[in-house]
């Protein structure tokens, strides 16, 4: 069963504490994440924020956020993990689990919140571990994949040209990239009824294209570098984009790409 950890124990400071609510309150304990189990008297806390308000298309033009009211969603909730559970209310339940806050946080969407990642390698410098181009996020200063919310209509390989040019000012042909996820992203803005879900790619470039790039920070980025894939930086990454990255040097390595040095192997593992 997959489960999630950021999304059980962390949030942006706009967010209640998590919490299963009543007098003693707390995070949900780890085995009370999945709904097929019991936790009697779970109430979180509910939690929307303004700017998801005032970003209802049925009020705002322009706007990129469901209704508050569930029932008056008439988009497909559809998930990439799978058949959606709803609770008494109709709403969307998150496809990891309880999370200990209801409502959408920060989360335009009810349900699945799409986004694109597009993760860009090249041979580390002297030897050194396999580089990624990442960004520094403006939200939270963590490290990340530069990617971002697929727009209303938008086709996911669109996003992910987009999203790359937007926050670090490289175009590069994604056309051959590989597909290394397609489903829950562990961010820690999710809640039980709205969460994050990605299509991630990865495109391993030669030593001489990547130095034709030239990467500055744009958009939500706050910083860009090629950032050396050890367990350090991708322990420190936002939301689950360390497993993810894990999963497509994994992809890479198997595609016969020299990944690293012996002594800083990078051990496999699966996102949620
Ligand atoms: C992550 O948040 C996704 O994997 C994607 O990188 C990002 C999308 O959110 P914004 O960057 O648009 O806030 O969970």
């Amino acid at each position: 069963m997959k489960t999630h950890i950021k999304a059980r124990l962390e949030a942006p400071d706009a967010y209640p504490p998590r919490s299963v609510g009543g007098e003693d309150g707390g995070p949900v304990p780890e085995d009370r994440v999945p709904w097929s189990t019991d936790l009697p008297g779970y109430d979180p806390p509910y939690f929307v924020a303004q700017r998801v308000l005032d970003n209802d298309r049925t009020k705002t033009p322009g706007g990129w956020a469901d209704p508050e009211d569930v029932g008056r969603v008439t988009r497909d909730i559809v998930s990439f993990e799978g058949s959606i559970r709803r609770d008494a209310d109709g709403r969307p339940l998150n496809a990891c689990g309880r999370t200990g806050i209801a409502g959408r946080g920060l989360l335009g969407k009810w349900g699945p919140n799409v986004a694109a990642d597009p993760i860009l390698t090249r041979p580390g410098s002297g030897g050194g571990p396999l580089e990624m181009l990442a960004i520094r996020r403006r939200d939270n200063g963590l490290w990340a994949i530069p990617g971002g919310m697929v727009d209303d209509g938008e086709e996911i390989a669109a996003t992910l040209k987009r999203e790359l040019e937007e926050e670090t000012g490289v175009r590069v042909d994604l056309n051959d990239a590989i597909e290394v996820h397609r489903g829950y992203v562990d961010d820690p803005r999710n809640t039980d009824h709205a969460w994050m879900e990605s299509v991630v790619v990865v495109k391993h470039l030669d030593a001489a294209a990547a130095a034709a790039l030239e990467a500055r920070a744009g958009d939500d980025a706050v910083d860009v570098r090629w950032m050396p894939i050890t367990e350090q930086t991708l322990a420190a990454m936002h939301a689950s984009h360390g497993s993810i990255v894990r999963r497509a040097v994994e992809v890479l390595r198997g595609r016969g790409v020299v990944v690293m040095r012996s002594s800083d192997r990078v051990v496999s593992g699966k996102p949620c």
